[in-house]
């Protein structure tokens, strides 16, 4: 189990240097995710390999949230489903260059991307969109193509640096980690959904209008609303027992109720930073509050990296969002 997993390691290495150490880190060599502006294409993924739910038609678990397939297993995070999935209201948030950017009313999972829902996916087959199916659309509404380039991790690339990897322990509620842009995305896409975009993200990140310098609101972040620095489990050396459950942290909830959207792990994002890059966002737990240099703070306008999709990292994984049905009262109401 996971506090009895030991970690024997013949270095004594420094906090910082135990949290940076490149290992986990490969460089890019996979195809940029984002298509240039195209036609979109239908979602059509072959019958044996289908994976998605129309989300009109799906039947959540209650309050009218998309079903989920990555959870058949009722997997339980914090007392509840770790599909669970939170209505964000449309609306704009503050961009210091572009200005105000608007956002339509989406669903956000309320927790981070769990080692049982990666294990799920797995259990299926590992399945992936078709080529050229249509997984979402950027902050820039261009749409984002699956390509059959796009090669998905296998099993035993699922496993990552033994120092920190969540996907070797029995614990079924923790972030999976060492999770690429990929697998995040054909993740999501079985389970019904999508990656948010980074504009959604940040939207849930800084509670929309009310431009929150965190998740929570302007207090400081402190252990007990984050999970960062190497601080999980209450002391400052850096090991696994840092990386704790998702939702550990109900104090660090957003605005409409996401927990770990700051710490735990960064989030990949739709969205293309730049050539062979994406963005992620929100974590680590690690890293934040200033040991890393690409991510120089918890707060939600700073706390982000920019990665080669195939980059894998012990500090990366994911959030699902899903589009809010037209019916949705959220919708309906603007
Ligand atoms: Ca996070």
């Amino acid at each position: 189990m996971h506090r009895a997993f030991a970690l024997v390691t013949p270095l004594v290495l420094s906090t910082v240097v135990a949290c940076q150490a490149p290992v986990a880190e490969q460089p890019h060599r996979a195809p940029a995710p984002v298509a240039p502006p195209a036609a979109p294409t239908a979602l059509g993924v072959p019958v044996e390999e289908r994976v998605t739910i129309p989300i009109e038609s799906a039947k959540g678990p209650g309050d009218g949230e998309p079903a989920d397939r990555s959870c058949d297993a009722r997997l339980s995070c914090q007392g509840e489903s770790c599909c669970k999935k939170l209505l964000v209201p449309g609306g704009s948030y503050r961009d210091e260059i572009a200005g105000s950017v608007a956002v339509e009313a989406f669903y956000l999972d309320k927790y981070e991307l769990t080692v049982g829902r990666v294990r799920a996916w797995v259990k299926a087959g590992r399945p992936v969109p078709a080529d050229g199916a249509v997984l979402g659309y950027d902050s820039g509404k261009r749409p984002v193509l699956w390509q059959k380039a796009f090669k998905v991790q296998s099993e035993s690339k699922l496993k990552g640096w033994e120092r920190y990897d969540t996907w070797q322990l029995d614990e079924d509620d923790l972030p999976k980690n060492f999770l690429d842009w990929y697998t995040a995305a054909a993740v999501c896409s079985f389970a019904g959904g999508r990656l948010p975009t980074d504009a959604e993200w940040r939207y849930a990140a800084v509670g929309g209008d009310e431009d929150r310098a965190f998740p929570w609101g302007a207090e400081e972040q402190t252990p007990e609303r984050a999970v960062y620095n190497c601080l999980g489990d209450g002391d400052k050396s850096c090991s696994i027992h840092d990386i704790l459950p998702v939702g550990s942290r109900p104090l660090g909830a957003g605005r409409w109720g996401h927990m770990d959207l700051a710490g735990s792990m960064f989030e990949w994002t739709l969205d293309a930073g730049g050539p062979g890059e994406t963005v992620n966002r929100g974590g680590g737990f690690c890293y934040i509050g200033g040991m890393d240099r690409r991510a120089k703070h918890v707060r939600t306008k700073d706390n982000a990296r920019h990665d080669a999709p195939s980059v894998v990292s012990h500090m990366v994984g994911a959030r699902c969002a899903f589009d809010a049905p037209s019916d949705s009262p959220a919708v309906a109401a603007r």
